[in-house]
């Protein structure tokens, strides 16, 4: 199959765009920018500041989020931003603020080539963080053993001792039989939990119905499996539990969270080198991203907003009173546009249309807008619904700036291409915008806005351009010049001292639900969705590099239910939710059990798995259950027109 026959690669934008009787128009900067900034200022006016949102761009650097998110609560005056980390790391976020006070991963890569043990849970990042996965294979090297926990016997899994193959979205049972398991065999680190944590004999009680044996029952996973897991985590000298996003893309991820710390608080292994909490981010900035407050209730340095004390000082720099609530989350801001409470959307570097579970729900929000300016290096089919389209760099290599890793790592990226004529800077545009509003604002460098973050931000103010330069990255927190990086979090934890320990960790009681989308006669198969290596998302970025380790889209299913639905490898089928159906050929491998079908969302041109997904929500993350639809595949009847069954072939029907 030639590699360009599912995608036509996406054209950098170069020229502003304006909506004129129903159609974009190439326009100039000037009368874009003036667009732009008067629709934004009509809706404030018309509905107050209350009625525009913003998001943000997880690829940006973090000076171009902390400007997004400063141009919201200063020229704006509202919370209401937000980013693609909604959709899938704000459970972790949520869960481990819970736990600890804060959310961040807890321990550095080198850790992981230190350890005795990794768990990769509800991850793969053999294919979606292939630099973590060397530190991985490293550790494996130097003794560590690998269990892996994953519906799918993934390609991660392959290097693992130990693969649990469970079904979807039943990681509270199998994480309650393991911690049952420790409490059972007498390997819990008593010392640990009497000083650290609250809440222990409530979980003792919560866990009690979990036995290996009750847990099989729900999970697929073999008791001794469970019980082999949970002796290798307790004993292990040093442990790391990871995850992603087979954790936190589920409609009680939260609780998922929590069930995974749980563990890691009955054996002490938090706080301590070599043991850790990990959820592995998402997109190259996501961390920095919600660290700059590009998020609806954090002030950049991940400081409460609704702390006075805090906001008075970012008010004191910014002139500008900030709002005491919370903003709305990327889900709220998206269901509020069906109330007509959210009119205006300044989009930065994220395509929604695309990347928002129901395809059909989000174009229609989007369409319900009074104003929406798309601000990306390629017209995505967001752009296309755009009154204003305005074409920016790209951050990675046409800016400088810093990112932060998974690690909390702060790195310098310096400028290293032009970028192509016509496109300007995300935070020029967005201080051209904000000048425009009455504001003022000067472009400023890179270093200019990082000395602001570090001003305003304690856990930042050591890291000048300079040091960043010197030590290649440095770890936060990090509070003043002379600050060693710490590479661990929560050392607090182990103090003898109560005062200097702090808040103890409280246990997480939390219970099991479902999927909310249940299977049975109609929709008897599990799809769950994700990513491949060679692909990025909804394939903006990388459906202009044609390559021929690229298939397109397919759907994984297991060599049992292949032959039961008499389907041969290749073969076109079609494949429906409750909300939709495409089109799409099948790929047989063993990797899959049977049951469970996957897709990824990397070629919405050749088959939108968004008309498949659902928009159940985790209540407190808002991310939605992209990990859990119910679907049915039917072969494509022998008549159906030549369309239907040529696998290159447009395949949304609905
Ligand atoms: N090549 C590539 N790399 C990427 C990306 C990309 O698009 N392409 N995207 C980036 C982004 S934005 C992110 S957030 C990360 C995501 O990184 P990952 O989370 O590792 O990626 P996914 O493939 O979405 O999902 C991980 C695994 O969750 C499993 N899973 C599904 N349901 C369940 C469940 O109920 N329980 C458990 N335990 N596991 C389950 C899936 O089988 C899958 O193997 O990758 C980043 N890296
Ligand atoms: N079914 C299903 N859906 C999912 C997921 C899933 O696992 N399954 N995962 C979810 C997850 S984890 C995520 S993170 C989202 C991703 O959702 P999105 O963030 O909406 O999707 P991307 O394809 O990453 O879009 C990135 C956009 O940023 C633009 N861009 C890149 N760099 C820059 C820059 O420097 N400046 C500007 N202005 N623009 C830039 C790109 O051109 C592109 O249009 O998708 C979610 N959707
Ligand atoms: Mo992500």
């Amino acid at each position: 199959m030639r590699s360009d026959s599912f995608t036509a690669p996406y054209q950098r934008l170069t020229r502003p765009l304006v909506r004129e009787d129903g159609r974009l128009r190439p326009a100039s900067w000037e009368e874009a920018l003036d667009r732009a900034a008067e629709g934004f200022t009509r809706n404030i006016e018309r509905h107050g500041p209350d009625s525009f949102g913003m998001l943000s761009c997880a690829r940006a650097t973090n000076e171009m989020n902390f400007v997004a998110q400063k141009f919201t609560r200063a020229v704006v005056g509202t919370n209401n931003v937000d980013s693609c980390n909604r959709t899938c790391h704000a459970p972790s976020v949520a869960g481990l603020a819970a736990a600890f006070g804060s959310g961040g991963g807890t321990s550095s890569y080198q850790e992981i080539e230190d350890t005795d043990l990794i768990v990769l849970w509800g991850g793969n990042p053999r294919f979606a963080h292939p630099i973590f996965f060397q530190h991985v294979l490293k550790g494996v090297h130097n003794g560590a053993r690998l269990f892996v926990v994953d519906p799918r016997r993934t390609s991660s899994a392959q290097w693992a001792d130990r693969w649990l193959g469970l079904n979807v979205g039943t990681d509270i049972p199998l994480a309650h039989a393991i911690g049952r398991e420790i409490i059972a065999a007498g390997l819990t680190n008593d010392t640990f939990i009497r000083r650290a944590t609250t809440g222990f004999e409530d979980y003792r009680a919560l866990v009690e119905p979990w036995t290996p044996a009750a847990a099989e029952a729900v999970t697929g996973v073999p008791a001794e499996a469970i019980r082999e897991l949970a002796h290798a985590y307790a004993l292990a000298e040093r442990a790391q539990l990871c995850w992603t996003l087979g954790i936190t893309e589920h409609h009680n991820a939260t609780d998922n969270v929590r069930a995974l710390i749980n563990l890691a608080l009955l054996t002490g292994h938090v706080g301590r080198y070599g043991s850790g909490l990990n959820p592995l981010r998402g997109q190259n900035n996501v961390q920095g991203g919600g660290d700059m407050g590009a998020i609806p209730n954090r002030l950049p340095g991940f400081q409460d907003l609704t702390d006075t004390v805090v906001r008075g000082r970012f008010e004191a720099v910014w002139g500008r009173e900030i709002q005491p609530v919370h903003g709305k989350t990327l889900t709220q801001m998206f269901e509020a546009m069906d109330e007509g409470e959210l009119t205006a959307l300044y989009v930065i570097g994220e395509n929604p249309v695309q990347s928002e579970p129901e395809t059909q729900k989000t174009t229609r929000r989007l369409r319900s807008l009074d104003h929406l300016v798309v601000q990306d290096i390629f017209l995505t089919k967001t752009a296309e619904l755009a009154d204003v389209v305005l074409p920016a760099s790209a951050s990675w290599c046409e800016s400088d700036g810093t990112f932060t890793n998974s690690e909390r790592r702060v790195q310098l990226v310096r400028k290293a291409l032009n970028p192509p004529p016509g496109a300007r800077d995300d935070i020029n545009i967005i201080c051209d915008i904000a000048t425009r509003m009455g504001h003022r604002w000067p472009y400023p460098s890179a270093e200019e806005v990082w000395d602001e973050v570090r001003a305003l931000s304690p856990m930042h103010r050591g890291m000048s351009y300079r040091r960043l330069e010197e030590h290649q990255g440095i770890q936060w927190p990090c509070p003043s010049e002379d600050s060693l990086e710490p590479s661990y979090l929560h050392a607090r934890l182990w103090a003898d001292d109560p005062a200097e320990r702090g808040e103890p960790a409280p246990f997480g009681l939390v219970g099991h639900s479902p999927p909310v989308d249940l299977l049975d006669d109609d929709y008897p198969l599990r799809l769950t969705t994700g990513r491949r290596l060679d692909d990025y998302n909804t394939g903006v970025q990388t459906s202009g590099f044609p390559s021929p380790l690229r298939r397109g889209e397919l759907l994984d299913i297991s060599p049992e239910d292949a032959a039961r639905l008499g389907l041969v490898d290749g073969e076109v089928v079609r494949v429906s939710s409750r909300r939709g159906s495409v089109l799409v050929p099948v790929s047989i491998t063993p990797s899959m059990r049977e049951g469970l079908v996957f897709m990824t969302f990397h070629f919405p041109q050749q088959a939108d798995t968004q008309l498949l997904t659902l928009d159940a929500t985790d209540p407190i993350a808002g991310t939605a259950e992209y990990k859990a639809a119910a679907v049915r595949v039917d072969k494509v009847a022998a008549g159906a027109p030549a369309a239907e069954r040529e696998p290159t072939a447009a395949s949304r029907t609905t």
